[in-house]
């Protein structure tokens, strides 16, 4: 089987397993886990941030930030395509009352003269403008990166306003890893910063929170609140702290791998992308819907042993991970050479 669903069904290697056997544990709800406070030590210095915490998911990662920025009443905004907005339930109103403001960016790019027309005025009738979240990079859009200089700008606009920013950066190694840019320069724009070490890291659980020790602290909180408080969890978090030590570099691989997917696939008629845009590990492409959809094209890989997902009428997403060798691109390729 070859799984392009997503870099989230990643599991772990022989070593990551054996140093998670290994590890040394104890109740982090009281905070004396020392591979959990290894792990937050760790991600906070390499990310030039005060204090980081660990929690379960990275929906958490970004609820619990969310939280801890904002009030009931108040907004955030963000792009169309985020996964804050997508995909995490509509959590932004059932866990703290905020609602969200979506704009459209050109391939998931935001630039900050949208948002200084999105920006509230004091107005009774308006929610308060609060929050400015990014994604980095930007699932939705195909794995697309943010570019340091916009972020900047955006950044420089949140602080004339008094606006928190704050960073989905679920797969930010993966921008990093395909521009140069130390993670330290992306995230020194924003006040809370999220990873995740379950997608293409290959760490079975967890993500990380960063920001100062105020914010942190609220964020602790609301992780209990809302049910991440954990006990022996560095078993789970010597996954995540080996995946962030050895397995950046190898995420170069993946990007090999997706751009020669989806080079593969725009020699292929029925099937039109922007290769472009193909920057780091998810390939985002249409269907001609005259020779099939999505879900029709997905159901026939399937059936031949490649899994991808659906995530409109005529488009698909095919992500590349550690799970995806390079020997299995050139049978996916030829496995949609057959189908279509
Ligand atoms: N993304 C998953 C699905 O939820 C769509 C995937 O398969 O890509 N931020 C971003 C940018 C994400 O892509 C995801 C997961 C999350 C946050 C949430 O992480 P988890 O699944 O750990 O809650």
């Amino acid at each position: 089987m070859i799984d392009l669903r997503s870099d989230t069904v990643t599991k772990p290697s022989k070593a990551m397993r054996e140093i998670m056997a290994q590890a040394e544990v104890g109740d982090d709800v009281h905070g004396e886990d020392p591979t959990i406070n290894a792990l937050q030590e760790y991600c906070a210095e390499l990310y030039g941030k005060e204090t980081a915490l660990y929690v379960p998911s990275g929906t958490m990662a970004n609820q619990t930030s969310l939280s801890a920025h904002t009030q009931p009443g108040d907004e955030i905004i963000c792009e169309y395509g985020s996964h804050i907005f997508n995909y995490e339930g509509g959590a932004p109103g059932v866990l703290s009352g905020v609602q969200l403001h979506p704009l459209y960016g050109d391939h998931g790019i935001l630039t900050a003269e949208q948002i200084r027309e999105a920006i509230r005025t004091a107005n009774v009738h308006h929610p308060v403008t609060r929050v400015v979240a990014l994604e980095n990079t930007h699932n939705r859009a195909g794995g697309v990166v943010y570019p340091v200089e916009v972020i900047a700008e955006i950044s420089e606009l949140a602080r004339e306003h008094g606006l928190k920013m704050h960073l989905d950066g679920a797969r930010l190694m993966n921008a990093s890893v395909a521009t140069g840019i130390a993670p330290i320069d992306y995230v020194r724009y924003f006040d809370s910063v999220t990873l995740c070490f379950s997608k293409g890291l290959g760490a079975p659980v967890g993500s990380i929170v960063m920001g100062d020790e105020e914010f942190i602290t609220k964020v602790h909180r609301y992780r209990k609140i809302f049910g991440g408080g954990m006990r022996q969890a560095g078993i789970i978090a010597a996954g995540a702290l080996f995946a962030i030590r050895n397995n950046v570099d190898r995420i170069r691989n993946d990007h090999k791998n997706a751009r020669r997917l989806a080079a593969g696939l725009n020699e292929i008629d029925g099937i039109s992308l922007e290769l472009d845009w193909v920057q780091t590990n998810i390939v985002i492409f249409d269907v001609d819907l005259e020779v099939m959809n999505a879900a029709a094209l997905c159901d026939a890989m399937k059936q031949r042993e490649v899994y991808m997902n659906p995530i409109a009428e005529q488009r698909v997403r095919a992500v590349t991970s550690l799970m995806v060798s390079d020997e299995d691109i050139d049978r996916a390729i030829a496995t949609f050479h057959d189908v279509l």
